[in-house]
């Protein structure tokens, strides 16, 4: 029955890091799926997740399930974080939110939802974007095509490009963008950029889809909302897919939100049964523990204080490991010009290394750096600083 089954390619990302894992040298640093790493190399767990955890251990009352949607709690917490405790679409209810298992549950759940009831949408992501889009989206059937993003030689992002892709998407069609912190580039449009992007699509009539992933990892958690808050200045539709992996480092625990923004209550409420259904015939309801403790979190002030300190000395360390890269490169007699990595933000950059250098660093120094060249800048730290940059600099001479 199974004998012509071929084996399929593994993920280019987690495929990676079990590499990583299995590499004997000593020395070995990993900068290609993007975890958190604290200055020891330890991906820790937050001091608020666990206090939270503490409390839910004495509360917690039943295993029983949660209901298609999970916690009301979570998921008006969640809509506070996105839209502002205060937002107009809280007010007047014109936003649903269900807990799926973590920011890829969101974007499967959004995949169906919109095969279903978007008849003949095609889906436009960035190129590049996360390794993962493309398969979730084909996954489900759904066209996907890609709109230019990065300009490789400026290593910026190539907005007029943008703009000229954009403005050929036809009304219906939906168009993912990054929320913040753009995985793989590290490059996000500015608060200019995001108005014209959401003029563009209200004029055009495409549906935005925020994959929101990092939200507190590139200025903090209402400035790395402005593109999507920006959006719903002009648009009156949304779908977002948030992802709590990262800012929680609730990694393995899944947690992330579908939130479906609609015209009206009514509207909301109307599609809001549609992906519950996606839900029910999927993991028919989320895992509670992770969304229990981000709602335990963000509901109580002295957590929330806490949960904020830590993420903010997450970012403030990534921002040093970026400056403190540039200038270790240059310090090592690198004439390339880096200077561009200390202007990106969240984990990743596209450094400009080149698929044959990838190899060479993985060879022979055990550096592990995803083909695209994307690294991951969370996983240096001030031990391992000096070896990488002395192995790239000789990478880049030979
Ligand atoms: N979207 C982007 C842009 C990501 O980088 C990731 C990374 O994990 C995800 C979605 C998936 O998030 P999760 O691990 O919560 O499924
Ligand atoms: O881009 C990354 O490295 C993270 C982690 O299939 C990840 O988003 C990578 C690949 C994947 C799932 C998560």
């Amino acid at each position: 029955m199974f004998e012509h089954i071929q084996a399929a390619p593994a993920d280019p990302i987690l495929g990676l890091n079990d590499a990583y894992k299995k590499d004997e040298n000593p020395n070995k640093i990993n900068l290609g799926v993007g975890v958190y790493k604290d200055e020891n190399g330890n991906t820790p767990i937050l001091k608020a997740v666990k206090l939270a955890e503490e409390r839910l251990l004495t509360k917690e009352q039943s295993k029983s399930y949660l209901s298609i949607e999970g916690s009301p709690a979570y998921c008006s917490a969640v809509q506070k974080l996105l839209f502002g405790q205060n937002h107009n679409i809280i007010a007047k209810q014109l936003a649903k939110t269900a807990h799926t298992p973590g920011g890829t549950g969101a974007l499967r759940v959004a995949a169906e939802f919109i095969k279903k009831h978007l008849s003949g949408a095609t889906i436009w992501v960035s190129n590049p974007t996360w390794a993962n889009h493309q398969s979730v989206f084909q996954s489900v059937g759904l066209e996907v095509g890609s709109y230019s993003y990065y300009n490789a030689n400026s290593k910026s992002l190539d907005f007029e490009a943008l703009l000229a892709s954009l403005s050929q998407v036809p009304e219906g069609d939906v168009v993912l963008f990054h929320g913040c912190c753009h995985n793989p580039t590290g490059i996000d449009p500015t608060p200019e950029q995001w108005y014209q992007l959401a003029k563009l699509a209200s004029k055009q009539g495409f549906l935005p889809l925020f994959d929101f992933a990092y939200q507190g990892f590139g200025q903090d958690l209402t400035e790395d909302a402005q593109g999507l808050r920006t959006f719903l200045e002009h648009v009156p539709e949304m779908l977002i897919a948030s992802s709590f992996s990262k800012n929680f480092g609730l990694y393995n625990e899944r947690v992330g939100a579908l939130t479906i923004v609609c015209d009206s209550t009514d509207q909301a409420e109307a599609a809001f049964t549609q992906v519950k259904r996606c839900i029910r015939t999927n993991y028919s309801n989320p895992p509670s523990h992770g969304s229990a403790v981000v709602s335990e979190i963000l509901n109580d002030s002295e957590l929330y204080s806490l949960w904020e300190s830590e993420l903010k000395d997450m970012r403030t360390r990534i921002h040093e490991m970026r400056s403190l890269f540039v200038n270790t490169l240059k310090s090592k007699g690198v004439d390339q010009d880096f200077s561009f990595i200390s202007q990106q933000q969240g984990m990743f950059s596209f450094s400009g290394l080149t698929p044959d250098q990838v190899a060479q660093l993985r060879r022979d120094y055990g550096i592990y750096i995803v083909g695209s060249g994307r690294i991951n800048v969370a996983g240096m730290t001030h031990n391992n600083m000096e070896p990488l940059c002395d192995a790239i600099a000789a990478t880049l001479k030979s």
